[in-house]
């Protein structure tokens, strides 16, 4: 009977170990042939999306519909002008939500009213054949520019001979006229363009790329608003600090101005800027036009406004 027992138990733990490894023994997989198509779609079917700052979210799906994170994805709105002509946009950040939502801070250079924009996506390197078609709205007022004198590029990689002023794009991050006067505090977003499809933060130590495709390295950038409008001009400069990030911050200023051009509403604000090159040892103020003198602004002082 001890023997029996023994046999049994013994014919009881093979079998309990091969189930055991049965269990444990993977899945066979068969070799997964197909690519993932992934497919985008805008988080918020109601997303407005307007010129300057447009904070969205995007949902990246598989064949299966589910929603995918941790995905290296690459959004790029491109306007398709009237003439034909496409450009980019300043992209500032992605951040993956974890659960197959980004949410992506953009800043939009003009309306949906000379052409039309489109979103367009890299998923691992790969551009997606979907794409999503957005409006812009908004007013142009609401982001500044300015641009270099010496400072140019190629603007079009199909017009390589093609060089012109560099524009850098001035936008509004953040902004708060809630307290007294000399107690405003603004976030200003500087991007430069480097060629109609890209566009980079601008801070002191940035490497951009002249019309001749040589690498230059920016110096301290003075990216000053104006805090008392005399009605004609700007009598105090308030600089702001550079975060080294594209953005500019600056507190206890004096943002609001009745006073300023006929025409215009409150809250205004004017800014001039200062580039220094430290590879060519030099610095350039930015004009409203590109060239400098009359018309073009007032020597060191040239401003572009930033109606909100
Ligand atoms: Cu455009």
């Amino acid at each position: 009977m001890k023997f029996f027992k023994t046999i049994f138990f013994s014919f009881f733990s093979v079998i309990l170990a091969a189930i055991a490894i049965s269990s444990c023994t993977p899945i066979a997989h068969t070799k997964d042939t197909t690519t993932t198509t992934y497919t985008p779609s805008l988080r918020d079917s109601a997303q407005i999306f307007i010129v300057g700052k447009t904070v969205f979210g995007v949902v990246i799906k598989d064949n299966n519909g589910s929603a995918i994170p941790g995905l290296t994805l690459k959004v790029t709105p491109e306007m398709t002008m009237a003439s034909g002509m496409s450009h980019g946009t300043p992209v500032e950040s992605i951040v993956d939500n974890g659960d197959g939502s980004y949410t992506v801070t953009a800043y939009f250079l003009m309306d949906s009213s000379g052409g039309t924009w489109q979103l367009h996506f890299h998923v691992n390197g790969t551009h997606l054949s979907n794409q999503i078609p957005i409006t812009v709205g908004g007013s142009m007022m609401s982001r500044g520019q300015l641009k270099g004198i010496a400072d140019l590029i190629t603007p079009d990689s199909s017009m390589p001979m093609t060089t012109g002023p560099r524009p850098y794009f001035i936008f509004k991050s953040a902004l708060d006229t809630s307290g007294a006067s000399g107690s405003h505090t603004i976030d200003l977003f500087l991007a430069a363009r480097e060629d109609m499809m890209t566009h980079v933060a601008v801070y002191s130590g940035q490497t951009l790329t002249n019309e001749m495709s040589k690498a230059w390295t920016t110096g301290t950038i003075l990216l000053s608003v104006c805090n008392t409008w005399n009605g004609t001009a700007c009598t105090a400069w308030s600089d702001l600090t550079d975060k080294g990030t594209g953005h500019f911050t600056g507190t206890g200023l004096t943002i609001a101005d009745t006073s300023a051009t006929p025409g215009t509403t409150m809250p205004r604000f004017v800014v001039h800027l200062n580039v220094v090159n430290t590879t060519a040892a030099s610095n350039e103020w930015k004009t409203t036009g590109g060239v400098p003198g009359a018309g073009d602004g007032t020597g060191p002082t040239e401003f572009s406004n930033i109606n909100q």
